[in-house]
């Protein structure tokens, strides 16, 4: 066997060696030589034949073994065709991903970058919006004081108008007619007011500077002698005119008034029924 893959090497190098150097009649007979000599370490001697036949059979071998390397050389082309085409396809397709990679990294980088814009704008606005609050809160407390204020100035001017008047923590208003004591206290009752209690020294001295003869928030109706104000209470300081006695009308006279105007102690008892004019008081502050 070892013979045979000699010679057959030997056949395979006449056709490299034809293939290069352009085949010669010599060669071909040479080679046909070997292949006889082939023939016969292999089967055996050669039955005998016609010349002719020998040529022809040498000839379709050559022709035989040049077709199988012609397909083996187009089989290596194309294969190293394809693999090249293969492998630049490769590469390409790995540099569009490297490209699509990088466009995408850097989309990314752009996207985070308008996201940190966003979040810092954002974050803008919330403070814009938080100071916004508060200064709608501040305007909201300076239209509810000044609401306020327009308020107690409407009040205090609707007081003018009435002919109130201010003393310390109360308002004061002086009736323009005269009526009796009960009716004089439903007017006060009417203008959320009441008919006047003296609590001090400086309001006695006050209604006294009116000079005129007014029914106060004083009566015993309910208790003969027992002095009390029309909110209940008694009177702690009194100031009944002495000189003249007062009070001195017994159950005849249960209503108290200013008389003796000019004069500190210028109360008197006088018949509720009286008609005469009066002072409403009406607290503006606790
Ligand atoms: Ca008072
Ligand atoms: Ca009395
Ligand atoms: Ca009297």
């Amino acid at each position: 066997m070892d013979g045979v893959h000699e010679n057959t090497e030997e056949v395979l190098g006449c056709r490299r060696k034809s293939k290069r150097e352009h085949k010669t009649a010599e060669d071909i007979y040479m080679n046909h030589e070997v292949i006889q000599t082939v023939q016969r370490k292999t089967t055996g001697p050669a039955p005998p034949g016609p010349e002719f036949v020998k040529k022809s059979s040498c000839r379709a071998a050559v022709i035989l073994l040049s077709l199988l390397c012609l397909f083996l050389l187009i089989g290596l082309i194309t294969v190293v065709f394809l693999f090249t085409q293969g492998k630049s396809q490769w590469e390409m397709e790995t540099e569009i991903i490297h490209e699509l990679y990088d466009n995408v990294t850097s989309e990314r980088n752009q996207l985070q970058t308008s996201y940190n814009i966003l979040t810092t704008k954002q974050d803008q606005l919330q403070t814009s919006y938080n100071n916004l609050v508060k200064e709608r809160d501040q305007l909201q407390k300076r239209l509810e004081d000044l609401t306020t204020n327009r308020d107690d100035l409407q009040r205090k001017l609707q007081y003018c108008r009435e002919n109130w008047v201010v003393f310390s923590n109360s308002l004061y208003q002086v009736s323009s007619e005269k009526k009796s004591w009960q009716e004089s206290r439903q007017d006060c009752l009417q203008k959320g007011a009441h008919l006047m209690i003296i609590n001090s020294q400086e309001e006695q001295n006050f209604v006294n500077q009116f000079k005129k003869n007014l029914w106060i928030g004083l009566t015993d109706s309910q208790t003969e002698g027992t002095w009390k104000w029309v909110d209940g209470t008694r009177t702690s300081t009194s100031y009944w005119n002495r000189r003249n006695g007062e009070p001195n009308g017994g159950t005849q006279q249960n209503c108290g008034e200013i008389d003796n105007y000019n004069a500190e102690d210028s109360w008197n008892d006088a018949p509720c029924s009286n008609r005469q004019f009066w002072i409403c008081e009406k607290r503006v502050s606790p």
